[in-house]
Protein backbone atom coordinates (compact mmCIF):
# COMPACT_ATOMS: atom_id res chain seq x y z
CA UNK A 1 0.00 0.00 0.00
CA UNK A 2 0.89 3.89 -0.20
CA UNK A 3 2.56 3.80 3.16
CA UNK A 4 5.53 2.05 2.01
CA UNK A 5 6.28 5.13 0.80
CA UNK A 6 7.81 5.57 4.02
CA UNK A 7 10.37 3.83 2.78
CA UNK A 8 11.45 7.02 0.80
CA UNK A 9 10.14 5.95 -2.77
CA UNK A 10 7.04 6.64 -4.48
CA UNK A 11 6.21 3.32 -6.02
CA UNK A 12 2.77 2.19 -6.80
CA UNK A 13 0.63 3.94 -5.08
CA UNK A 14 -2.93 3.35 -5.77
CA UNK A 15 -4.94 6.26 -7.53
CA UNK A 16 -7.86 5.54 -5.06
CA UNK A 17 -8.38 5.78 -1.37
CA UNK A 18 -7.16 3.15 1.05
CA UNK A 19 -9.04 2.91 4.12
CA UNK A 20 -11.91 5.46 3.43
CA UNK A 21 -10.07 8.51 4.99
CA UNK A 22 -10.75 12.19 3.41
CA UNK A 23 -8.31 12.91 0.40
CA UNK A 24 -6.77 16.21 0.58
CA UNK A 25 -5.93 18.12 -2.71
CA UNK A 26 -2.33 20.51 -2.98
CA UNK A 27 -1.86 22.30 -6.26
CA UNK A 28 1.66 22.89 -7.21
CA UNK A 29 1.77 26.75 -8.95
CA UNK A 30 5.26 28.17 -9.36
CA UNK A 31 7.84 27.90 -6.49
CA UNK A 32 4.41 27.28 -4.27
CA UNK A 33 2.40 24.38 -2.44
CA UNK A 34 -1.18 25.30 -2.43
CA UNK A 35 -2.79 25.11 0.61
CA UNK A 36 0.66 24.98 1.49
CA UNK A 37 -0.16 23.64 5.52
CA UNK A 38 -3.17 21.02 5.58
CA UNK A 39 -5.21 19.51 8.47
CA UNK A 40 -5.32 15.62 8.15
CA UNK A 41 -5.81 12.64 10.25
CA UNK A 42 -4.32 8.94 10.03
CA UNK A 43 -5.39 7.35 7.14
CA UNK A 44 -6.53 10.44 4.60
CA UNK A 45 -5.02 10.42 1.64
CA UNK A 46 -2.84 13.88 0.24
CA UNK A 47 -2.52 13.96 -3.31
CA UNK A 48 -0.25 17.20 -4.72
CA UNK A 49 -1.27 18.16 -8.50
CA UNK A 50 1.78 19.36 -10.54
CA UNK A 51 0.75 22.27 -12.46
CA UNK A 52 4.82 23.70 -14.19
CA UNK A 53 8.67 23.18 -13.44
CA UNK A 54 10.20 20.70 -12.18
CA UNK A 55 9.73 19.82 -8.18
CA UNK A 56 9.56 16.84 -5.80
CA UNK A 57 7.58 16.55 -2.49
CA UNK A 58 10.07 16.00 -0.15
CA UNK A 59 9.59 15.31 3.51
CA UNK A 60 11.46 17.22 6.39
CA UNK A 61 12.85 20.67 7.05
CA UNK A 62 13.45 22.93 4.53
CA UNK A 63 16.25 21.25 3.16
CA UNK A 64 17.04 18.74 5.25
CA UNK A 65 15.77 15.51 3.74
CA UNK A 66 14.10 12.77 6.24
CA UNK A 67 12.94 9.22 4.65
CA UNK A 68 9.19 9.51 5.17
CA UNK A 69 8.61 10.21 1.36
CA UNK A 70 9.96 11.61 -1.48
CA UNK A 71 8.20 12.45 -4.53
CA UNK A 72 9.10 13.40 -8.05
CA UNK A 73 6.62 16.67 -9.20
CA UNK A 74 7.13 16.46 -12.94
CA UNK A 75 4.93 16.77 -16.18
CA UNK A 76 5.91 12.95 -16.50
CA UNK A 77 5.00 12.56 -12.79
CA UNK A 78 2.15 14.91 -12.65
CA UNK A 79 0.34 13.60 -9.47
CA UNK A 80 2.24 12.07 -5.78
CA UNK A 81 -0.34 10.65 -3.30
CA UNK A 82 0.50 9.73 0.21
CA UNK A 83 -1.64 8.03 2.96
CA UNK A 84 -1.09 9.45 6.40
CA UNK A 85 -0.08 6.36 8.03
CA UNK A 86 -0.59 4.97 11.68
CA UNK A 87 1.09 5.97 14.58
CA UNK A 88 1.26 9.92 13.52
CA UNK A 89 -1.26 11.54 15.52
CA UNK A 90 -0.27 14.66 16.91
CA UNK A 91 2.65 15.23 14.32
CA UNK A 92 3.21 18.12 12.17
CA UNK A 93 5.17 16.72 8.94
CA UNK A 94 6.62 19.52 6.98
CA UNK A 95 8.20 18.83 3.33
CA UNK A 96 9.75 20.85 0.73
CA UNK A 97 10.65 20.58 -2.86
CA UNK A 98 14.73 19.89 -3.20
CA UNK A 99 15.38 21.99 -5.98
CA UNK A 100 13.88 24.54 -4.28
CA UNK A 101 14.35 23.73 -0.78
CA UNK A 102 14.90 26.96 1.10
CA UNK A 103 11.84 28.47 0.31
CA UNK A 104 9.00 25.72 -1.42
CA UNK A 105 7.76 24.50 1.41
CA UNK A 106 4.48 23.20 2.74
CA UNK A 107 3.47 21.64 6.34
CA UNK A 108 0.67 18.35 7.56
CA UNK A 109 -0.82 18.43 10.23
CA UNK A 110 -1.95 15.19 11.44
CA UNK A 111 -4.56 15.41 14.56
CA UNK A 112 -3.34 18.66 15.57
CA UNK A 113 -5.74 21.43 15.85
CA UNK A 114 -4.75 24.63 13.58
CA UNK A 115 -2.59 27.22 16.36
CA UNK A 116 -3.99 29.92 13.94
CA UNK A 117 -7.40 29.87 12.05
CA UNK A 118 -7.35 33.31 11.74
CA UNK A 119 -4.06 32.95 9.01
CA UNK A 120 -6.55 31.94 6.24
CA UNK A 121 -3.39 32.33 3.49
CA UNK A 122 -1.19 30.45 5.53
CA UNK A 123 1.17 32.85 5.39
CA UNK A 124 2.21 32.69 9.26
CA UNK A 125 1.14 36.11 9.88
CA UNK A 126 -2.73 37.72 10.59
CA UNK A 127 -2.31 40.65 8.20
CA UNK A 128 -4.15 42.78 5.82
CA UNK A 129 -4.16 39.70 3.21
CA UNK A 130 -6.18 37.95 5.68
CA UNK A 131 -8.74 40.80 6.15
CA UNK A 132 -8.91 41.17 2.64
CA UNK A 133 -9.95 37.01 1.94
CA UNK A 134 -12.58 37.61 4.62
CA UNK A 135 -13.95 40.52 3.16
CA UNK A 136 -14.54 38.65 0.06
CA UNK A 137 -16.26 36.09 2.04
CA UNK A 138 -18.41 38.02 3.97
CA UNK A 139 -21.92 37.02 4.72
CA UNK A 140 -23.57 33.77 3.93
CA UNK A 141 -20.96 30.95 3.87
CA UNK A 142 -21.82 27.23 3.50
CA UNK A 143 -19.23 25.26 5.44
CA UNK A 144 -15.97 24.04 4.37
CA UNK A 145 -15.57 28.20 5.15
CA UNK A 146 -12.13 28.82 6.43
CA UNK A 147 -13.72 32.57 7.26
CA UNK A 148 -16.09 31.61 9.12
CA UNK A 149 -14.01 31.47 12.04
CA UNK A 150 -16.93 30.94 14.60
CA UNK A 151 -18.57 28.52 12.71
CA UNK A 152 -22.07 30.47 12.53
CA UNK A 153 -22.79 29.45 8.94
CA UNK A 154 -21.91 33.33 7.81
CA UNK A 155 -19.11 35.45 7.71
CA UNK A 156 -19.56 38.79 10.02
CA UNK A 157 -18.53 41.23 12.55
CA UNK A 158 -17.77 38.55 15.40
CA UNK A 159 -15.53 36.79 12.59
CA UNK A 160 -13.94 40.22 12.67
CA UNK A 161 -13.18 40.56 15.91
CA UNK A 162 -11.90 37.12 16.00
CA UNK A 163 -9.20 37.86 13.75
CA UNK A 164 -8.29 41.41 15.22
CA UNK A 165 -7.52 39.59 18.18
CA UNK A 166 -5.36 37.00 16.30
CA UNK A 167 -3.76 40.15 14.75
CA UNK A 168 -0.21 39.88 13.91
CA UNK A 169 2.36 36.51 13.79
CA UNK A 170 0.97 33.45 14.44
CA UNK A 171 1.94 31.45 17.63
CU1 LIG B 1 10.15 23.29 -6.66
Amino acid sequence: MCVAAAAGVALACPAVTLGGGVVHDVQQFGFGFFPNTVFVEEGDTIRWHWNDGVHTVTSGEPCVQTPLFNFPLTAAAPLAEWAVPDGSHGVIIPYFCLPHCSFMTGRIFVGVPNPCPADLDFSGVVDVSDLMAMLDRWGRCAAPCAADLDASGEVGMIDLLVMLAAWGRCP
